[in-house]
């Protein structure tokens, strides 16, 4: 490991641990593609014992991305990466924005909520809407980097396609003239509000692991 890593990593011959501070398994899985070849060894939540659910009360995708990420870190005193994101409709003011996992009320699954929010559309012509993502990765000591991007598509008349989570049957896509779940996930990260935000990280992460470094305290540095 510590040669392939010097090749394509000459100045990060160890790697750096990093949580996922995210109990969302479709973001898992998409979080986890885009950093699989980067010299970190990434932790999961369930890694670790009960960890106190974060408040997400922010009235942005920063202020949440930050609170998921900076709480973890601090609780599990490890650099977590953070990811807040939501579909905001034009049409609807926005939302369900911020609120775009608990729209509806609890105890709705996702296609539920996608139902409720095509009820909520019923009749209208404009259907723009577009995903936003906010990555905030927190170091224990509180200090963070933020990623963000947006993707902007339309609210279809009806669920299609099988693959991805949330919303994704009802975001129609219109360069590629398909939902975002009948695209795969490579196909998804290309162009997705996600894994551009994370593609801006993946472009500068030699200099976010040695931000990371510097931000540790000495033992930690090196786990
Ligand atoms: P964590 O807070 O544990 O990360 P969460 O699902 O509660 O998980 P958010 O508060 O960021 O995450 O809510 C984001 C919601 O927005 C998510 O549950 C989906 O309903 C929706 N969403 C975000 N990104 C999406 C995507 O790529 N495809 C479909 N829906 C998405």
């Amino acid at each position: 490991m510590v040669s392939f890593l010097s090749k394509k990593w000459p100045n990060m011959e160890r790697q750096t641990t990093m949580v996922l501070a995210t109990g969302n398994k479709g973001k898992i899985a998409e979080i986890r593609d885009l950093l699989v070849d980067f010299p970190v060894s990434i932790k999961y939540l369930n890694d670790f014992g009960p960890i106190p659910p974060v408040v997400e009360d922010g009235d942005t995708f920063e202020e949440n991305a930050y609170k998921k990420a900076s709480q973890v870190a601090r609780i599990i005193g490890l650099p977590a990466l953070a990811d807040d994101s939501g579909l905001c409709v034009t049409t609807l003011g926005g939302l369900p924005g911020v609120r775009s996992a608990r729209y509806g009320g609890k105890g709705l699954d996702d296609m539920e909520r996608s139902a409720r929010l095509l009820r909520a559309m019923a009749g209208e012509k404009d259907r723009a809407a577009a995903f936003e993502c906010v990555i905030s990765i927190a170091v224990p000591t509180g200090q963070a980097l933020t990623y963000e991007a947006r993707c902007e598509g339309l609210i279809t008349k009806a669920p299609v396609g099988d693959n991805g989570f949330g919303y994704d049957p009802i975001f129609y896509f219109p360069p590629l003239k398909k939902t975002f779940a009948q695209l795969n996930r490579e196909e998804k990260s290309r162009i997705s509000h996600r894994g551009k935000a994370l593609s801006e990280l993946r472009a500068e992460f030699e200099k976010v692991l040695t931000w990371i470094r510097m931000h540790l305290p000495e033992e930690e540095k090196f786990t």
